[in-house]
């Protein structure tokens, strides 16, 4: 089986409903893994990505690229072992410092993005084709964060908001709940760290997500409530929602190198823990799933539209 139909195929069980899509035969052990909820970076700017794909930002990550993320289950780094932050450069993490996906490292406001609500349940789809064993930690910039700005070890907490080692592999996917933090407004960025432990691998993975303005937010409690979320808090700036998706693009093609640069000797110790899912029970992610039954819309293109 070609990868790249392996891809699709993996892509497309995870994304579609498990009662109406059998198991797809998975591909050769090429294939690997990357969130499809939150959708990451890369499978967003992948050709995979549908509508997302063309926008502004995957297009200057494509260019800053110098090629499209075609492999975007492969953005993995050997023999890390958990150091993720000595062999991971800030600025580089998206990327995981690899320079074939250093578009992925774009410092932009504008991302394809999930919404999200804080303190929610966080349904995790990682696609995967094979599985491996290891352990997800997932990471949630600090409150503040400025996605204006190189994404760096500094805006992510010392240890991973949820962990959760070996989840089963359902339909294609990874899929496992946790709890979102429940204090952070506006854009942030999931960091998503796979560490196997049936290969040598570590995986990388950006998921943009938006929380909405919450009345709750100390320095706005008086404010009046507008139905209206804002998009970002960073300096306190009130943007409508409505802006979202256009905010103007930031490219700066970053210079890079692939050296590792050790950054300390802080390696995350993975304390809390995220419940693991019950691999039968089909998830069905909400309205689009529904929306992608009825429809029965064929192309990929269409499933992964942005909502
Ligand atoms: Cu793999």
């Amino acid at each position: 089986m070609p990868r790249m139909t392996a891809h699709r195929a993996a892509l497309a069980a995870a994304l579609v409903t498990p009662l109406l899509l059998p198991l797809w035969a998975a591909g050769p052990a090429l294939a690997h893994g990357a969130p499809t909820d939150p959708m990451s970076r890369v499978v967003a700017c992948s050709p995979e990505g549908g509508d997302r794909t063309g926008t502004a930002a995957c297009r200057a990550a494509v260019a800053a690229n110098g090629a499209p993320f075609t492999a975007w289950d492969n953005l993995r780094v050997a023999n890390v072992n958990g150091r993720d932050r000595q062999v991971v450069p800030d600025g580089k993490l998206c990327s995981g410092g690899l320079p074939a996906y250093r578009g992925l490292d774009l410092a932009r406001a504008d991302w394809p993005s999930t919404r999200v609500t804080p303190g929610a349940t966080l349904r995790m789809r990682y696609v995967s084709t094979i599985p491996h064993t290891g352990t997800f930690r997932m990471y949630l910039t600090k409150p503040g964060y400025d996605p204006a700005g190189p994404l760096s070890w500094s805006d992510l907490p010392g240890k991973p908001f949820a962990q959760v080692t070996d989840p089963a592999l359902t339909d294609g996917a990874y899929r496992f709940k946790a709890t979102w933090p429940s204090d952070r407004t506006g854009r942030h960025v999931l960091y998503t760290v796979w560490q196997n432990s049936s290969t040598p691998d570590t995986y990388y993975s950006c998921s943009d997500v938006v929380f909405p303005e919450t009345k709750k937010e100390p320095q706005k409690q008086e404010e009046k409530k507008k139905e209206q979320p804002e998009e970002r808090v960073a300096g306190k700036k009130n943007e409508p929602e409505k802006a979202k998706e256009q905010q103007k693009p930031a490219a700066s093609p970053a210079a890079h190198s692939s050296g590792p640069a050790p950054q300390g000797d802080h390696t995350p110790v993975a304390t809390t823990s995220g419940p693991a899912s019950g691999p039968s029970a089909p998830m069905l992610a909400g309205g689009a799933a529904a929306v992608l039954l009825l429809t029965g819309g064929a192309a990929l293109a269409v499933r992964l539209r942005r909502r």
